[in-house]
C-alpha cells in the first residue's frame, strides 16, 4: 500500500488543517436543533437507506450531528486525501495491510459470494474458505440432526465453546443476537481462566451430551489451553475411555498441528488462516458455535448480509457510504471536539453483547499511539467504546450523557419489528418510543425558560425555584446516529457487523495506524505473568518487583 506511506503527517495534511479551521470557526456554534429547524431537508440530506435484497432496508440517520454540509464535505475531502478508497481496494485485493506482521487482512474473503478466486501469496484462498465452510456445514448438520452421537450414543445437547477474545466474543455476540433462530443444542461460552467460569458450566453439563469446541487462532493462548485441559480432565473422569474424546472435543485454529498435539482428533480440527484477524474471525470456522446454534443456512445468511455490506462499502461513493460516514463522524468528535468515548446503544435486548463485541473490535484494532512511520501519533486515536442495551442504559448512565460535562457521541441501533410482540406489541412500542425520545431529547435539551415554566406549573416559586432551576436545564446539542432495521435477522445482523468492521478499518486508515496487529493486548502482561506465576508458590517473600507488586504478591501468598 505504497501510497499510504507517502502521505503527509495527518495533522499537517491540508485537508486536516481545513477541518481544523472549520472547527475553530464554527465548532462552538453548530447547533443540531437550530440547523434542523433551518433546513427541513436536513434529514433527507444527512441520512441513507440501504435496501437489502431480502430483509428490508437499513436506515442510517446522521442528521443529529454537530456538523453541516460544509463540514461533511471537508470530512469527505479528508477521506479522499488520506486515500481511504485506495486503502479499501488494497484490503479487498489481499495486500498486506497488516504491515508489521506482513499479512493480508481478508476477513472479507470469508464471506465473499460468487466464487471468484481470491489470491493470497499465489494461492486461491476462496477454495480453502469454501472447503472449511462445507465442513462446518456437514458437522453442524450432523449435530443438529442428532446424527452425531456422544460416547454413549446420546445426541449433543450442550456445546461449550472454550476460547477468549476474538475466539469467543464474535460467536457469543451472534448466538445471543440470533437466539430467536436457534434450532440446535444450547451453546455456552467459557473464556476466563478464572476457574469459576468453567466450573459453572461443567456443573450443569452432562459428559454424555456435551461437545467442547476449543477455539484458538494460535492454539497457544494460556487461558484457553488451561480451560481446555481442565474440561478434558473433567470429561475423562466421567467417561473413562480416552477414545471417547473424539466424540466430544473439536478444535478451531490456524495451527492444526498444535490442536492435534493437544489431543483433538485430526478429523475434528476446523481451520482458518493467519490473514484473518482474531477480532474479525466470526465469519470463519470460529463461527462454528453459531452454525451449531442457528443452523448452517442461517449462518450463511449472516455471511450474505456481511457480503451485502462489503459490496456497499466497495461500491458506494464516499458521500453515500455508511461505514465511511460513521468513521468520519467518529474522527470529527474524537479529534476536533475532544470526545473521549463513544456509546453503542442497541435498543434490542438480543444485542446485549454488541457493545462488548465492538469494544474489543474497535479498541483492539485502533487503540494505538504509533503511526505507520513508527512515530508517536500527534493526534488521538480510538475513543473508549462502551454501552448497554436500551432502555436499561437510561436508568443508569444516560444521566451523564444528557447532563454531564463530557460530549459523548452515541449510536442508537433499533429494529422496527420485534421477535417477541408481548402485550400486543406494547413492549416494543415503549422500547421504540424511548429510543426516539432519547435521540430527540439529547438534541433539543431543555432551556432555562422551559424548565422555569415547568417548575412554575408544578407550583414552585421564589428561592426554591431558583435553586432547582439550573439543575433542571439540559443543554442539548448532544449528537447521535440512529441505525434502524426492519428486523434483526441473520442477514441484517451480518450487514450491521460488517458495516462497523469497515468503520474501524476506515478510522485506522485515517488515523494512520495498523489496525491489525494486537501486540498490546496480551504480550506485555503475558511476559510479566510468566514471571509471577511460579512466584506464587512457596512461602518466601518476593522482592523481584516494585514495592507495590511485591506487597500484593506477599499479601496474596499470606492469605492462600
Ligand atoms: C487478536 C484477537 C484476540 C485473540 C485472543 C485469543 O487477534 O482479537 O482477542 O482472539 O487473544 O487468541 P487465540 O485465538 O490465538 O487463542
Amino acid at each position: 500500500m505504497e501510497v499510504l506511506w507517502k502521505l503527509p503527517k495527518l495533522t499537517e495534511d491540508p485537508s486536516w488543517k481545513a477541518l481544523d479551521r472549520y472547527y475553530k470557526r464554527k465548532g462552538d456554534e453548530l447547533n443540531i436543533y437550530e440547523m434542523m429547524k433551518k433546513d427541513p431537508a436536513r434529514f433527507r440530506k444527512l441520512s441513507l437507506e440501504l435496501k437489502t435484497p431480502s430483509d428490508g432496508s437499513i436506515l442510517f440517520d446522521y442528521s443529529k450531528n454537530r456538523i453541516d454540509e460544509e463540514g461533511m464535505s471537508l470530512l469527505f475531502n479528508l477521506a479522499r486525501a488520506r486515500r481511504v478508497e485506495a486503502a479499501r481496494d488494497a484490503m479487498f485485493a489481499g495486500e498486506r495491510m497488516n504491515f508489521t506482521e506482513e499479512r493480508a487482512v481478508l476477513h472479507v474473503a470469508l464471506r465473499c459470494r460468487g466464487g471468484a478466486p481470491i489470491i493470497v501469496d499465489g494461492r486461491d484462498v476462496a477454495q480453502d474458505v469454501a472447503r472449511e465452510l462445507r465442513r462446518v456445514k456437514e458437522f453442524s448438520e450432523q449435530v443438529i440432526s442428532k446424527r452425531w452421537k456422544g460416547y454413549t450414543g446420546k445426541p449433543i445437547e450442550d456445546v461449550i465453546n472454550i476460547g477468549i477474545g476474538g475466539s469467543d466474543l464474535g460467536p457469543l455476540m451472534v448466538t445471543e443476537a440470533l437466539r430467536p433462530y436457534a434450532v440446535g443444542p444450547r451453546v455456552h461460552f467459557v473464556s476466563n481462566v478464572d476457574g469459576s467460569h468453567l466450573a459453572e458450566q461443567l456443573r450443569r453439563a452432562d459428559p454424555e451430551t456435551a461437545l467442547f469446541v476449543v477455539a484458538s487462532k494460535s492454539f497457544t493462548t494460556r487461558e484457553t489451553l488451561v480451560n481446555a485441559e481442565s474440561a478434558r480432565r473433567w470429561f475423562l473422569s466421567k467417561a473413562g475411555d480416552p477414545s471417547a474424546v473424539a466424540r466430544h472435543f473439536v478444535a478451531v485454529t490456524t495451527d492444526a498441528e498444535k490442536a492435534k498435539e493437544f489431543g483433538v482428533d485430526e478429523r475434528n480440527v476446523f481451520r482458518f488462516w493467519d490473514w484473518v484477524g482474531g477480532t474479525f474471525s466470526l465469519w470463519s470456522a470460529i463461527g462454528l458455535p453459531i452454525a451449531l446454534s442457528i443452523g448452517y443456512d442461517n449462518f450463511e445468511k449472516l455471511l450474505d448480509g456481511a457480503f451485502f455490506a462489503d459490496t456497499h462499502f466497495r461500491s458506494a461513493p464516499l458521500e453515500r457510504n455508511m461505514p465511511v460516514i460513521l468513521a468520519l463522524l467518529g474522527v470529527w468528535y474524537t479529534n476536533f471536539y475532544g470526545a473521549e468515548t463513544h456509546a453503542l446503544l442497541p435498543y434490542d435486548q438480543y444485542l446485549h453483547q454488541f457493545p462488548t463485541y465492538f469494544q474489543q473490535a474497535d479498541m483492539e484494532s485502533n487503540g494505538k499511539s504509533v503511526v505507520r512511520s513508527g512515530e508517536t501519533a500527534a493526534h488521538h486515536t480510538c475513543p473508549v467504546v462502551w454501552g448497554t442495551p436500551g432502555t436499561n442504559g437510561q436508568h443508569t448512565f444516560f444521566q451523564l450523557i444528557h447532563q454531564g460535562t463530557r460530549l459523548i457521541p452515541c449510536d442508537f441501533i433499533a429494529p422496527v419489528r420485534t421477535h417477541n410482540p408481548l402485550g400486543d406489541g406494547l413492549h416494543h412500542k415503549i422500547l421504540l418510543a424511548n429510543f426516539l425520545a432519547q435521540t430527540e431529547a439529547l438534541m433539543k435539551g431543555k432551556t432555562a425558560d422551559q424548565a422555569r415554566a415547568e417548575l412554575v406549573e408544578a407550583g414552585m416559586s421564589g428561592p426554591q425555584l431558583e435553586t432547582y432551576l439550573p439543575h433542571k436545564v439540559f443543554k442539548g446539542n448532544r449528537p447521535s446516529n440512529s441505525i434502524v432495521f426492519k428486523k434483526f435477522t441473520p442477514f441484517t445482523l451480518g450487514a450491521l457487523i460488517a458495516i462497523y468492521e469497515h468503520k474501524i478499518f476506515v478510522q485506522g486508515i485515517l488515523w494512520d495506524i495498523n489496525s491489525f496487529n494486537y501486540w498490546g493486548r496480551v504480550e506485555l502482561g503475558k511476559e510479566f505473568a510468566k514471571v509471577i506465576e511460579p512466584e506464587l508458590e512457596g512461602d518466601a517473600a518476593v522482592s523481584s518487583h516494585d514495592p507495590s507488586t511485591n506487597g500484593l504478591i506477599d499479601f496474596i501468598k499470606g492469605n492462600f
